[in-house]
């Protein structure tokens, strides 16, 4: 395979071209770019449509479960679907990642269970599975904080001569953190084998890209870094599976981190708390639909003969069902303990936690019939 876009060495050393790079178009036809190899045929880049289909389901029955009261607050990805998936199915399995709030289906898409993902948002567990398990980091609320978790699991993977490669998930907004610079910092000068995947959305909550950056071309900081950097468009998840593939490969053979922007938007309001007509025009998103990441995919692979109605028909009904599934768990769920809020905050709980613990114990026999 060859070795990821780098865009600025390419040409000589200056800044990254601001353009994108794209393997699928808009409108489903299949572009070569010798800067962004793809190792997957048609036939195997389904797969990666599958877990969109299933994905944005998933999504969609989230949002609706919290206007039911069953979850407390959701970040959608709508629109965002070749972000979550294609650097998820791009990791091996010995390979860890840390995502933000935004990323249940990346989460989901690497095998958790949405019940157990979506835990955070239902205030049932600070992270509802386990993450040595899946290879996930808990979910991250304080934005780039994550980005230095993965810089420091990568540098104790390259010091321990693992051949592991972290990936780390980031917004727009949260490049503006102290802890991004930190973490791209740490990570260019000790060769951390992390890559970082920015998902430009546009936006953080209500502050638009153009109030959160002097340069809105995120891919240029990395040459300030010493870290190879490219700018892919972020709705085609041919393009974020190979950037990705190629930078995790690159990685792992002691090649150093990678900065990977991906030019998207964000569909949805920041999150079901959150208003986006207060601060932007619906008209914006018609332009953003045209460009959608499930619809090229699927002309693409209709066009490459391996989708057809009936295929279509069986993974949208699959994904119904995981949608079902997802609703029947949290409607039939028992009731949570509210002492459990206690456990897990220490290894070992401090006299303060024990005695507000027995406050509460002692409210809540108080308050049954
Ligand atoms: C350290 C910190 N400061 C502020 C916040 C409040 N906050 C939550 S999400 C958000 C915007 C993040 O935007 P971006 O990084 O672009 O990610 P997106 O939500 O668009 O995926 C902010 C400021 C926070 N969670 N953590």
């Amino acid at each position: 395979m060859a070795d990821v876009a780098v865009r600025q060495e390419l040409a000589g050393g200056s800044l990254p071209a601001r353009d994108i790079l794209t393997l699928l178009a808009p409108s489903g036809v299949r572009r070569e770019d010798p800067a962004l190899e793809c190792d997957l045929d048609a036939g195997a880049a389904a797969r990666l449509w599958e877990a969109m289909v299933i994905g944005r389901r998933l999504d969609r029955a989230a949002v609706a479960l919290t206007r039911q009261g069953e979850l407390g607050v959701y970040a959608s990805s709508a629109g965002q679907e070749a972000c979550q998936v294609g650097p998820v199915l791009a990791l091996d399995a010995e390979d860890w990642m840390f995502p933000t709030y935004r990323e249940t289906v990346a989460v989901v898409t690497r095998g958790v269970d949405p019940v157990e993902a979506l835990a955070l948002y239902r205030g049932s567990a600070h992270c509802g599975f386990d993450p040595r398990a899946a290879r996930i980091a808990p979910s991250a609320t304080p934005i780039a904080t994550q980005a230095l978790h993965a810089v420091g699991f990568a540098m104790a993977a390259a010091r321990t001569g693992s051949s592991v490669a972290a990936l780390a998930f980031l917004g727009d907004g949260a490049t503006s953190e102290g802890d991004a610079h930190e973490a791209l910092n740490f990570a260019g000068v000790f060769r951390a084998p992390c890559v970082f995947f920015v998902q430009n959305n546009g936006w953080a909550i209500s502050v638009p890209i153009e109030h959160q950056a002097g340069n809105v071309v995120l891919a240029a900081r990395g040459a300030a870094y010493g870290i190879p950097a490219l700018r892919i468009d972020g709705n085609d998840v041919l393009a974020t599976y190979a950037a990705t593939r190629a930078a995790l490969a690159r990685a792992r053979s002691g090649g150093g981190p990678t900065l990977i922007e991906a030019v998207t938007y964000r569909m949805e309001a920041h999150t079901t708390a959150d208003d986006p007509s207060r601060y932007r025009e619906a008209a914006v998103l018609d332009a953003w639909r045209q460009r959608d990441p499930l619809a090229r995919m699927e002309r693409y692979l209709r066009d490459a003969g391996v989708l057809d109605d009936a295929r279509v028909a069986s993974v949208t009904a699959e994904a119904d069902e995981r949608a079902a599934r997802l609703r029947r768990a949290l409607q039939d769920a028992a009731p949570l303990d509210p002492l459990r809020l206690f456990d897990h905050v220490y290894s070992a709980p401090t006299p303060l936690l024990e005695r507000q613990r027995a406050q509460l114990a002692d409210e809540l026999s108080r308050m049954e019939p």
